[in-house]
């Protein structure tokens, strides 16, 4: 099986899909991460494994390279496509509880702001990491995100702003999820956003891109 894990972690660093997928030319007309995921699956393999050493490897190699400026948000986006297609053969384990979350995020953009795809980037890594996402969308007022945590107690909050008008937004969000829901930790990222503003604010951590937020998470509960 473990050329298959390979395959699939092959299949989703480089964004192929299904068979038929287009994408990338070099890998046309060969299996997919659909196609191969399903087949390790009817041959025995464990989830846990597809997950860990197939998808979530796939995932955590094209988040170096986006990391490094080596591929750009359209390879990342077919990354995370691939990833959710094959995601769908798992959905039955994830149900029946043979396979288990690392624990749930909960994102958005902060109230006033409509920027998305930072936050959508950031998203897709996490939950491509194996973590349950919430995301809350953009626009997203303090209220959202404490009950949010209510109705998901233990999990983890990631803010996101792209405007300097905006940010100054995080440190209200962070000031009520510290009173009303204590002991949460507070993620926080975006282009004007820094460490010494997370610091000014208390927020718990600032990552500068979707990898740093995925190594931060998994470091949470190793
Ligand atoms: Co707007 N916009 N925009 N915009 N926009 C910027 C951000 C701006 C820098 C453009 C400029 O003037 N050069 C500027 C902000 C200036 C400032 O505040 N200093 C700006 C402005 C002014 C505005 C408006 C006010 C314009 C106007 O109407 N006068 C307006 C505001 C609307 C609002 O939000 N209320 C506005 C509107 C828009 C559009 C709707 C047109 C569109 C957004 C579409 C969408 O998101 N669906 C838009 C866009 C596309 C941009 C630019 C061009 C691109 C932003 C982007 O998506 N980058 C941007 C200029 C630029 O960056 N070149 C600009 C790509 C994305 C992958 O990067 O979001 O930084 P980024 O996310 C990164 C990291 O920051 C990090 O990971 C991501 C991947 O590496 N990250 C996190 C993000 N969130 C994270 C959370 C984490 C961890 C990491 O943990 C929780």
């Amino acid at each position: 099986m473990e050329e298959i894990y390979q395959q699939i972690a092959h299949c989703v660093e480089f964004g192929k899909i299904n068979k038929i997928s287009p994408y990338p030319p070099d890998m046309k007309g060969q299996d997919g991460a659909d196609e191969l995921t399903k087949y390790a699956l009817d041959n025995g393999a464990s989830p846990v494994d597809v997950l860990n050493r197939g998808l979530v490897t796939g995932m955590e190699k094209i988040g170096v390279k986006f990391r490094e400026n080596k591929v750009f948000v359209p390879q990342v986006l077919m990354s995370a496509k691939a990833m959710n297609t094959a995601m769908q053969h798992l959905k039955p384990y994830f149900q029946s509880g043979a396979v288990k979350r690392k624990g749930t995020f909960i994102i958005g953009t902060v109230v006033g702001d409509l920027h998305d795809i930072g936050k959508n980037l950031v998203s897709m890594m996490v939950e491509g990491s194996g973590w349950e996402v919430i995301d809350l969308g953009t626009d997203v007022k303090a209220e959202k995100f404490i009950n949010a945590t209510k109705e998901h107690p233990g999990s983890v909050v990631g803010l996101s702003a792209l405007l300097t008008t905006t940010m100054v937004n995080m440190e209200q969000i962070v000031k009520e999820l510290h009173t009303q829901a204590p002991g949460t930790t507070i993620l926080i990222g975006g282009a004007p956003v820094t460490d010494e503003f997370r610091e000014k604010i208390g927020a718990d951590f600032y990552s500068p891109d979707p990898q740093g937020a995925v190594e931060y998470l998994n470091r949470m509960v190793a």
